[in-house]
């Protein structure tokens, strides 16, 4: 059978990113949205860069979820070629804990958006749930597995602590 055509990008400027954003690709997996990753750094494969974007929309894409660190120029970088939504997922990195990416993915200048999420593997997970939020206003599907992670979600939340 056919693999479905992804809906959403994931992009990450290194393999060193690739732990983190592994929990972006987990989550739109569990929510059943056909996904693709690729490592595309907006400093180092520039040239790799325009090309996906130009392409993403008519090759399907809806949302691009872009993870960088330190300048962190990937998610701006890729906003700037495409109106499709970008989200962007910010690294730790080495030496300021994420703040120097956080602070460069959020300063956006006017007119080129990128939707910065939090710095790691909470920004992962939380892109592919945001990813998954915007394509589920045109997808009953999408909508129904987003209402079912979060009732469960919900459920899997116990009352009591339990000793460690
Ligand atoms: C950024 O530089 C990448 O997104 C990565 O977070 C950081 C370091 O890259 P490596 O030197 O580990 O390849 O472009």
């Amino acid at each position: 059978m056919a693999e479905a055509k992804s809906k959403v990008g994931i992009i990450m400027g290194s393999q060193s990113d690739w732990s983190i954003m592994a929990h972006a690709r987990d989550t739109l997996d569990k929510l059943g949205i056909a996904n693709e990753v690729k490592i595309i750094s907006a400093h180092r494969t520039p040239d790799r860069l325009s090309e996906y974007v130009s392409a993403a929309k008519g090759n399907g894409l809806q949302v691009i979820i872009a993870g960088a660190g330190m300048s962190a120029a990937l998610p701006g970088a890729a906003a700037a070629m495409t109106a499709l939504p970008v989200l962007g997922v910010p690294m730790e990195g080495k030496v300021m804990g994420g703040l120097d990416a956080i602070l460069s993915m959020v300063q956006m200048p006017a007119g080129i958006p990128v939707g910065t999420l939090a710095v790691g593997r909470s920004g992962a997970v939380n892109a592919g749930l945001l990813a998954a939020s915007i394509l589920a206003l045109g997808d009953d599907d999408v909508a129904a597995a987003l209402d079912k992670f979060r009732a469960d979600q919900t459920a899997a939340v116990v009352e009591t602590p339990k000793d460690d």
